[in-house]
């Protein structure tokens, strides 16, 4: 039964933790090499940004090393992560994506 009674004739309900599926991070790394609009073109494509919003989010990248710049499933994720470097691959720059468990 989800009523429990304390010795003090209190009833109180208890409350199973609802399971949440975890988060990842998709992190987007700093390099000397890749072109800034070639950063902000794979921002608008793959994570579907205005041009100012990826343009900021590169920016911060390019001056912190490195930017969140999605929370997603495992599977999009994935997803998002196979996108950027099969498309910074086929343009021959050495753009890093990859990804992380939130919390
Ligand atoms: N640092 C790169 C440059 O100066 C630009 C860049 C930004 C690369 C963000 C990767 C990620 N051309």
């Amino acid at each position: 039964h989800s009523d429990d009674d304390t010795e003090f004739g209190v009833l109180t309900k208890t409350r199973p933790k609802t399971q949440r599926p975890p988060r990842y991070k998709v992190l987007l790394l700093n390099d000397d090499y890749t072109p800034m609009e070639f950063v902000v073109m794979v921002l608008e494509r793959f994570f579907n940004m205005t041009h100012a919003e990826a343009f900021e989010v590169m920016l911060t990248v390019h001056k912190k090393g490195v930017a969140v710049v999605g929370v997603f499933s495992h599977e999009i994720a994935e997803t998002k992560v196979g996108q950027v470097m099969d498309f910074a691959h086929r343009h021959q720059h050495p753009l890093q994506c990859t990804m992380e468990k939130e919390e």
